[in-house]
């Protein structure tokens, strides 16, 4: 079976025209023709601009930490991203609530299930909420909506003979929630020198059972998932891990038991029909983008541009197990999944059973909120694991926002250099489009590295290489001040007319790049760009990505923002961070300190 509808249901109307004019028949090549077809489907047409990108769902085991907070930066940065470009843009994250590892949580916890987890949910909220998390929606698996979802993604794939009662034998790592083959498991000691074996790829303890329950026929979707995945080279993102994917597909793929006895999991949806079986809660948690999508009713909308964000110990879930559930429902998989590595501290995960977590809260204190999201956003590298320091965030703030992004705007704001607290008008003399003027050679070519910041900056969000784009900006931050050093405008004589002329210059086309780097850092710091804007006098409507038209002015067009006056803000845009008032903490270490990788 071939999948063109996955194309068909994604491709616009300007496309479907495309293919019917005389210059996309056959006399295109076939790359020229797949050019096109991408180039269309990155630029979408007016009636589809939806969007819809996805958190993973946390489970509510442990409290919310660092790592949790990045998944969810870096989707609400592509949310924000896509609402400045004018899409319309559905975000949605959750809490993961069912399950073993849960169960047994509460009770560790001497709780009531239904109570902790509300309990820890309520965290997550509060956490995201304080870190300018801007879903628009927020899943609990242990919503009715879900509920119905889930019984209804069941019953379609029972309906379908998809899944069938057997029993399964084999390792389980309640920790992962995952059920493990032979060679994915290795003997370990646990930290009391026990014998024990644990996950190869988790590290995590895992137990033999052996159970009746329900078995979803997953060995049948090699074909349509290699099918998938070798026909969306870029479905997976990045690379290494969509190769990642595929090597699986080219190993054992068992049928998975998606379902567990009642009498040894009791926290779940039942199968409906057989009350005696508890849902899988991988099977479970996966639905929950149908849940925040509408399904089973009116999903397709939202359905066919989902972007699921996940860290990399997901991506099998993700990859395989989710996109077979999928296509056995009449679904399409999901049209991308960009895959993030971990933060480690002291070169592990982070994770609650090492102790190592660092607070999200307790730094966006520290830091403030937009300094954590721009250190997670700028540092952050899908392709390789990053450690955290508190040092390193400290550096990193007081370079690039503090000192260069904060000491330009100051510079270009201060009352010395702008007394009269206006965007000041640009003289075409002293800056010509050609050289001529009192410009030199490097100004020209900062002129065009701001000019190729805008598409390129544009390229890394939507590959959510956010790190690229950060770096791009920065790159071009600097330049800008290397601009306002090198014709040291302070020295200028203002009782001259040219040089006065040139002083307005020099500051309308810093002010110009610092609106351009405002607008680009929106969805990464939100905060910072707001006040960076607003004391620029850009006004509401001027901040959208439509409004990125950098230095009018230089091509002889007008410049709205020329003789307006600046906002009264004149507040420090970032306060650069003392090591001692960062109140240093080592992360907590906590009781189960047994590192079993
Ligand atoms: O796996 N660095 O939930 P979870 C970066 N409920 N990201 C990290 C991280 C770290 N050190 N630790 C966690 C589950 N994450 C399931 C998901 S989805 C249908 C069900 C992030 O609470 C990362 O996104 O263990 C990872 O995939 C996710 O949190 C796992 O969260």
């Amino acid at each position: 079976m071939r999948f063109p509808f996955l194309f068909a249901t994604r491709c616009c109307k300007t496309l479907r025209s495309l293919q019917q004019s005389p210059f996309f028949g056959p006399s295109l090549s076939k790359h020229q023709r797949s050019s096109a077809l991408i180039y269309t489907s990155a630029q979408p047409c007016q009636e589809d601009r939806s969007y819809y990108i996805t958190t993973p769902i946390f489970y509510v085991n442990a409290s919310p930490h660092l790592g949790h907070l990045y998944s969810a930066v870096i989707a609400d940065c592509l949310h924000r991203y896509k609402l400045l470009r004018g899409f319309n843009s559905k975000f949605t994250t959750g809490t993961d609530e069912h399950g073993l590892k849960i169960q047994q949580a509460a009770e560790a916890a001497g709780k009531d299930p239904s109570a902790f987890c509300a309990d820890v949910s309520e965290q997550f909220k509060r956490v995201f909420g304080s870190c300018n998390i801007s879903y628009t929606d927020y899943t609990r698996t242990t919503q009715q909506r879900h509920r119905r979802a889930v019984e209804h993604f069941w019953s379609v794939l029972w309906d379908k003979g998809l899944i069938y009662k057997g029993s399964y034998e084999g390792w389980y790592s309640t920790q992962d929630e995952s059920f493990l083959t032979p060679s994915q498991v290795t003997d370990a000691l646990d930290s009391s020198g026990k014998e024990i074996r644990v996950s190869l790829e988790s590290g995590h303890k895992v137990e033999w059972m052996k159970e009746e329950n329900y078995m979803f026929r997953l060995s049948a979707f090699r074909p349509q998932l290699l099918d998938w995945l070798g026909g969306n080279p870029r479905a997976v993102q990045p690379e290494r891990f969509h190769r990642a994917a595929l090597q699986w597909l080219q190993e054992d793929l068992p049928d998975l038991s998606v379902s567990r006895q009642r009498s040894r999991l009791q926290w779940g949806i039942p199968v409906p029909g057989d009350a005696g079986q508890i849902i899988y809660v991988w099977l479970d948690a996966l639905v929950n983008y149908l849940t925040a999508a509408g399904y089973p009713d009116g999903h397709e909308r939202w359905w066919r541009v989902a972007h699921h964000i996940v860290g990399k110990d997901i991506l099998k879930f993700h990859a395989i197990y989710w996109p077979a559930f999928l296509l056995g429902a009449g679904l399409p998989p999901p049209e991308l999944i960009h895959v993030h590595s971990h933060w480690t501290v002291g070169g592990k995960k982070m994770s609650k059973s090492l102790g190592n977590v660092v607070d999200p809260l307790e730094r966006s204190q520290m830091f403030t909120t937009d300094g954590v999201r721009y250190f997670l956003l700028r540092q952050g590298v899908p392709d390789s694991d990053c450690d955290y320091t508190d040092d390193k965030v400290m550096k990193l703030l007081n370079a690039e926002i503090a000192d260069s992004l904060g000491g330009l705007l100051n510079r270009c704001t201060a009352p010395a250099l702008n007394p009269a607290q206006v965007y000041p008008s640009f003289c075409p003399r002293s800056f010509p489009s050609e050289q001529g003027g009192r410009a030199v050679a490097e100004d020209y070519r900062m002129l065009d590295a701001v000019t190729s910041l805008l598409p390129a900056v544009e390229k890394h969000y939507e590959s959510a290489h956010v790190y690229k784009a950060l770096e791009a900006i920065s790159a071009c931050v600097r330049q800008t001040n290397g601009f306002v050093q090198r014709h040291t405008p302070w020295k200028l004589d203002r009782r001259d007319s040219r040089d006065q002329r040139w002083l307005d210059t020099i500051v309308h086309v810093s002010l110009e790049c610092l609106r351009i780097y405002g607008t680009l850092l929106q969805p990464v710091v939100p905060e910072i760009s707001n006040k960076l804007l607003s004391r620029l006098g850009v006004r509401e409507g001027e901040k959208s990505w439509a409004a990125l038209d950098f230095l009018p002015r230089h091509r002889g067009m007008d410049c709205p923002f020329e003789g307006r006056t600046l906002g009264p803000d004149s507040g420090v845009l970032f306060n650069r961070l003392e090591s001692q008032n960062v109140d240093r903490q080592t992360p907590k270490k906590s009781k189960k300190s047994a590192n079993l990788k």
